[in-house]
């Protein structure tokens, strides 16, 4: 016997604006309420008190936070005169500070900006508008487009442009900065991505988990200028770098097992079937093995490339099983619920 419903439902229901999936309710936050500007900072003196006077002329509702990490020369107390509040982290690097305010300050919307006064207030809400109408999970303020020369030495112009040509490449985005220390991000995204990277790596860090998780990242050009005179980058060009690309190559490990493992098993086997090749070539020409070593290695490389092969599949399988937790996890999580049809 077929069920009958009471109450048939309207030819025409309600429009319920749903999120995009997996970023959880849509539910509206209103533009600048619940916004939290986040600055890291150590020993910014110089651009400080200015940096904060400027967001709060420019967002007026939202809660400024200084992420400060021990500075000595008075940033601190700079920041909170100008009316920030002012949160200490012991442990010293720009990933903790930003993993400990994040952890600690909940809020519908994060602006993230560096606090060397080489970022303008004034663009704030280029990056904010298309978070709030929910077209994008995080918006970066991308400087490649409107740099001056003069900003960016050109040892770093040109690393950025490797890292993120390698990047786009391993990860088949379309991104112009991944390194922009201007972004928002609306607080859902933030609850769903686990940082880790304990220095100047988060900004990658924060990139390549949006990419996993199919977050849309929407690039504004924005405007960017030199650190005045007297104010120090804390960033070492090399060390830094060194980082970040080890950063990517963990990510794409642990992201991208299978492009990983197969990329690296297909070296080593491409060696291995070298040396073989020889080795039987010798065989065929003389019926004997006269270069052993050379047999014995060219096994072992092949064994090891087979090896490789199988932990690419290996933890690919375990990615799945745990992103499927993720969705788990997620699903009618009480806060996210936009309809419920439960009784
Ligand atoms: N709290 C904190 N902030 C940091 C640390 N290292 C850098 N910063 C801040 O992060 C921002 C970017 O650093 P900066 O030296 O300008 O790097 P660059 O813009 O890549 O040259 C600045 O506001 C710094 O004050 C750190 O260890 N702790
Ligand atoms: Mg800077």
């Amino acid at each position: 016997m077929a069920l009958r419903n009471p109450t048939p439902p309207d030819p025409v229901g309600p429009i319920v604006p749903l999120g995009p999936v997996g970023t959880g309710s849509a539910r509206a936050w209103t533009l600048r309420a619940g916004t939290c500007v986040l600055i890291p900072c150590l020993n910014e003196a110089t651009t400080i008190g200015r940096l904060v006077a400027d967001f709060r002329r420019d967002l007026p509702q939202a809660t400024i936070v200084v992420l400060d990490n021990g500075s000595t020369d008075g940033s601190a107390e700079q920041a909170a005169a100008a009316g920030a509040t002012v949160l200490v982290v012991p442990r010293r690097g720009k990933g903790h500070v930003l993993r400990a305010a994040l952890d600690r300050v909940r809020a519908d919307c994060y602006v993230i900006v560096d606090g060397d006064g080489t970022y303008a207030s004034g663009d704030v809400l280029k990056l904010i508008d298309p978070v709030a109408r929910g077209e994008a999970e995080m918006v970066v303020g991308a400087r490649s487009l409107l740099a001056r020369p003069d900003a960016m030495r050109p040892l770093h112009r040109w690393g950025n442009r490797i890292i993120v040509n390698f990047l786009n490449l391993c990860f088949h985005a379309d991104l112009k900065d991944i390194l922009s220390g201007y972004r928002v991000l609306s607080g859902e995204t933030v609850r769903r991505l686990p940082l880790l990277a304990p220095g100047f790596e988060v900004e990658t860090e924060l990139t390549l988990e949006c990419l996993e998780r199919d977050f849309r990242i929407l690039e504004v050009p924005i405007s960017y200028r030199a650190r005045p005179d007297g104010s120090r980058s804390k960033l070492n060009s090399f060390r830094d770098g060194y980082r970040i690309v080890m950063t990517i190559m963990a990510l794409l490990r642990d992201y991208r097992p299978m492009t990983f493992f197969t990329a690296l098993a297909g070296v080593i086997l491409l060696a291995g079937m070298l040396g073989g090749l020889v080795v039987v070539l010798d065989f065929l020409r003389t019926g004997m093995v006269p270069r052993l070593p050379l047999a014995i290695l060219s096994s072992a490389l092949v064994l090891l490339a087979a090896v490789f092969l199988v932990t690419g599949f290996v933890v690919s399988a375990i990615n799945r099983r745990f992103a499927e937790m993720e969705v788990l996890t997620n699903r009618w999580r009480s806060d996210s619920i936009d309809v419920d049809l439960s009784r």
